[in-house]
C-alpha cells in the first residue's frame, strides 16, 4: 500500500467544484489540476447522486494513483474507503474523528475543517492529520462568514499541525496568505473557473514559490 500519511504536501491543495467550473467536468478538472503539477486532489461534490458520485470517485482515485497525486474524499468515508482514498476530509457537521479513524484505519489522511481555535485545538486533541483554516476571504462558494487572515495567524501562531489555508484565496491574494506562512493553500473557483487551468496553476506557483 502507498503510504502517504504524515504532513500534506506544500503549494496548491486542489479541491473540484464543478457548480463553478465553467461548464467542465470534475473529472476534466481533476486532469488540468494533475498537469499542472498539483500534489494533493480533493472530491468534494455537493450536488450528485451517490451512485454518480462513487463513478466519479473511481474513476479520480485511478488517475491520482497512476500520476501519484494524493486522493482524498470529502464527507463520504464510506467511499473512500471503498475506493482506498488517502484520506478523507469532513467538517464541524460530519463524523466525529475519533469515528472516521476507527472506520478508515491509522495509516490514511483525516482533515477536518476549522472556523475558530477552538475547532483546531479539539481537531488536534481528536487526532486529526490536518486542519482546513477558513474561509479566509469572502467567497461566494462557502455558505459561511469569513474568519479573516487573524484566524490564518492564530492558528500559525498555537496550533502545531499542517494547515491548509482557504476561501475567497485568488490570484489576487494569495501572496498575503503564504507570506503570512500558510504553506499549502486551497483555491477552488480561482482554479477550476480559469480559462485555463493548466496556465492558471503555472501563475499561482510562481507567486506562491
Ligand atoms: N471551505 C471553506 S471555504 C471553502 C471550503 C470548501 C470553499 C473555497 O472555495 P474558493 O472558491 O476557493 O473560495
Ligand atoms: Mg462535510
Amino acid at each position: 500500500m502507498k503510504k502517504t500519511k504524515g504532513t500534506i504536501p506544500h503549494g496548491i491543495y486542489g479541491i473540484t467544484g464543478e457548480k463553478f467550473a465553467n461548464g467542465r467536468s470534475n473529472i476534466e478538472c481533476v486532469r488540468s489540476m494533475i498537469d499542472g503539477g498539483i500534489k494533493i486532489i480533493q472530491y468534494r461534490e455537493k450536488e450528485k447522486s451517490i451512485k454518480e458520485k462513487v463513478e466519479e470517485i473511481i474513476e479520480i482515485r485511478r488517475l491520482c494513483l497512476e500520476n501519484n497525486v494524493i486522493f482524498i474524499v470529502n464527507d463520504h468515508v464510506d467511499i473512500a474507503i471503498l475506493v482506498d482514498a488517502d484520506g478523507v476530509h469532513v467538517g464541524q457537521d460530519d463524523m466525529e474523528i475519533s469515528h472516521v479513524r476507527k472506520l478508515i484505519g491509522k495509516d490514511k489522511i483525516i482533515g477536518r475543517s476549522t472556523h475558530c481555535l477552538e475547532h483546531a485545538k479539539k481537531a488536534v486533541a481528536d487526532g486529526a492529520d490536518y486542519i482546513g483554516v477558513g474561509p479566509i476571504f469572502k467567497t461566494t462558494t462557502k455558505e459561511k462568514d469569513p474568519v479573516g487572515l487573524e484566524y490564518l495567524e492564530e492558528v500559525i501562531k498555537n496550533i502545531d499541525l499542517p494547515f491548509v489555508a482557504i476561501g475567497g484565496i485568488k490570484e489576487s491574494n494569495v501572496e498575503e496568505v503564504k507570506r503570512l506562512g500558510a504553506a499549502s493553500i486551497c483555491m477552488v473557483s480561482e482554479i477550476v473557473g480559469a480559462e485555463n487551468i493548466v496556465e492558471k496553476i503555472k501563475k499561482l506557483n510562481e507567486i506562491i514559490d
